[in-house]
């Protein structure tokens, strides 16, 4: 079972994780297990104070390497008796590299993750050298928390453990597993005001299916997000499929 511990100061947040959806499910089933811990909780003086102004002045404060320290410590020291040999301790910052599908897999396959959600302009880089620590960011932009980064990275990190998904939410079909967006998809009704459904998928041929999904997704990759497609490739098959797309695009 994976275990999640993550250091932060509003643990309440990530019951949105633990208790609903598919990641609630999972959690019920025994696929992972939580444990929040607050490092108020292990602030050495009176006031519990977890923050201070950043030295050189500026905007802000910056969270103490030590309530933080304390608190990593802890959460890899009751994995470890828990039978996890070696914890994975990951900082979301937007400083990090970004969090990808390959990382998400990679992930997926530990049997320990301690997510540092920090607040504040950041935390005291003493706490990065200290502690082996990989820096993750969700995207280019900015939170006022790490905990809604360190929530994504569960959601999608658990989706992936083994029982997590019901035959009907298969993860190898989802966009990027295979480095390309999702197709389009439809449901009843058959006409939705007067906006029908590609023929091909009321056809019952499947190999025709497959191939106008695997048409569609080519070209959306293409036009939404060209960088994955030079990234990864196409075979001959695909090239020809990605023309056929253009040129049926053209005539509308
Ligand atoms: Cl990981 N943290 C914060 N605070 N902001 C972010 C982020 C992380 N990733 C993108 N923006």
């Amino acid at each position: 079972m994976l275990q999640f511990d993550v250091v932060t100061l509003f643990p309440k947040m990530f019951e949105a994780v633990t208790n609903l959806g598919i990641t609630g499910r999972a959690r019920k089933l025994g696929l992972y297990q939580f444990i929040a811990w607050n490092p108020r909780d292990f602030a050495g003086n009176a006031h519990r104070s977890v923050d201070d102004r950043p030295y050189g002045g500026g905007p802000g404060m910056v969270m103490m390497a030590e309530p933080l320290s304390c608190a990593v410590e802890f959460a890899t020291g009751r994995q470890r008796s828990n039978g996890v040999q070696r914890s994975k301790v990951v900082y979301l910052t937007p400083q990090g590299r970004l969090l990808d599908h390959a990382k998400v897999i990679e992930l997926s396959q530990l049997s320990g993750l301690v997510l540092l959600a920090g607040r504040y302009e950041g935390i005291d880089e003493r706490l990065l050298q200290q502690h082996e620590i990989e820096e993750l960011s969700i995207g280019d932009y900015v939170l006022s928390g790490g905990e809604l980064a360190a929530m994504v990275l569960m959601d999608s990190v658990i989706r992936q453990l083994p029982g997590a998904l019901g035959d009907h939410e298969s993860a190898t079909q989802d966009s990027f597993v295979n480095g390309l967006l999702d197709c389009p998809h439809y449901t009843r009704p058959d006409k939705v005001g007067d906006l029908g459904v590609p023929a091909v998928l009321m056809s019952g041929n499947h190999a025709h299916i497959a191939r106008w999904r695997l048409k569609q997704s080519l070209g959306r990759t293409l036009q939404r997000r060209p960088d994955l497609l030079s990234k990864r490739g196409m075979s001959a098959e695909e090239q020809l499929l990605l023309a056929e797309f253009q040129d049926d695009t053209k005539q509308v």
